[in-house]
């Protein structure tokens, strides 16, 4: 079978040139020492030494085809990734090597708009396109305003209404997934990655959690992740939901997050102005004038904050 309907490209060719007996394998599952990937031979299981991995869903590996074991986990192209919670600065790698991210969230419930800039920050980061889709459009059909108010913060970034259950929205989401690419699905438990996997798959595939009734959370159903070939030539990935999310990125990503509030960090009176106290500052007045939104700057400079301190701790732990 041909390497290329699973992402094999150049970039990858050209690091496997001296790969000796081992062959390539694209990660599908993994945990801590072992992985199943997608190789010319079909699926294959492989040991993972320590000396070797971690290895995670999306990663191009080489492995011995004889021995089933993992020789090289190849230069990844891009990564998801997050700062471990409680760690000063670790970095943890949720998914790699893809082209765009779903940032998934079931509108059956108050739209976290603050976690979705945190998974926007990632993205962002990883330089894979975004598009955030409002899921369960069937249980809101209201979704009109939530959609508003995140196109007018950021009128470049694609936000869709979409049902798994009725089908709402999923040919214009396709429109939006690059063509023969890796597509991450991420976001909250219980918004309906695992659904929208399955509905564009037109089949089950992927186990769907109940919603525990008290709380309308997603129970933790989806605890590994996993990449499906879909039969128009995409690879979705259902990442499992995580509940705190500290972007592991630049702080001039997180500027990229918010184009409105940078583009008024222009006219403040200091030129490095952290738009806190400093006198003159525009970002602050536009708050005050309600000309911005006062969640999305508080959003903002936390993220800020969170990712200057992260270059500190990463320096500091180098030094
Ligand atoms: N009404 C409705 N329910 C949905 C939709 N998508 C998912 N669900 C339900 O939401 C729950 C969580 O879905 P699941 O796909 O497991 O979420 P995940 O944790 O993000 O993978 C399940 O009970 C699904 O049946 C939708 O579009 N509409
Ligand atoms: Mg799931
Ligand atoms: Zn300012």
């Amino acid at each position: 079978m041909s390497l290329a309907r699973y992402g094999w490209e150049p970039f990858f060719q050209r690091q496997a040139l001296d790969a000796g007996r081992s062959i390539p394998g694209r990660v599908r599952l993994a945990t801590v020492r072992r992985a199943q990937v997608y190789a010319s031979t079909g699926r294959v299981r492989v040991s993972v030494p320590r000396n070797v991995g971690p290895a995670v869903v999306g990663d191009w590996l080489l492995f011995d085809p004889r021995k089933r074991i993992a020789t090289r986990v190849l230069k990844r192209r891009n990564a998801l990734a997050r700062n471990r919670p409680g760690h000063a600065a670790k970095r943890q790698i949720l998914a790699s090597n893809i082209d765009a991210a779903l940032i998934v969230t079931g509108l059956d419930r108050n739209v976290n708009a603050r976690l979705v800039e945190r998974y926007l920050v990632c993205v962002r980061e990883s330089a894979a396109k975004a598009v955030i889709v409002l899921n369960k459009e069937d249980l809101c059909p209201g979704a009109n305003e939530v959609i508003r108010s995140l196109r007018e913060a950021d009128p470049s970034q694609p936000v869709l209404a979409a049902s798994a259950v009725t089908g709402t929205g999923l040919k214009e989401l396709e429109q939006h997934l690059p063509s023969g690419g890796t597509i991450a699905l991420a976001g909250p438990s219980g918004g309906g990655k695992s659904s929208l996997v399955n509905a564009l798959l037109n089949r089950e595939h992927l186990r769907v959690g109940a919603v525990r009734e008290r709380d309308r959370r997603g129970k933790h159903t989806t605890t590994r992740r996993e990449l499906v070939v879909h039969p128009k030539g995409w690879l979705l990935m259902d990442l499992p939901g995580i509940r705190e999310l500290y972007p592991w990125s630049r702080p001039e990503t997180v500027d990229e997050v918010f184009p409105e509030i940078d583009r008024l960090g222009l006219d403040c009176y200091y030129r490095n102005c952290r738009h806190e106290s400093e006198p003159g500052c525009s970002v602050r007045k536009a708050a005050e004038e309600a000309r911005i939104d006062e969640g999305r700057l508080k959003s903002y400079l936390e993220l800020r904050r969170e990712q200057e301190m992260l270059i500190r701790n990463l320096q500091e732990s180098r030094a």
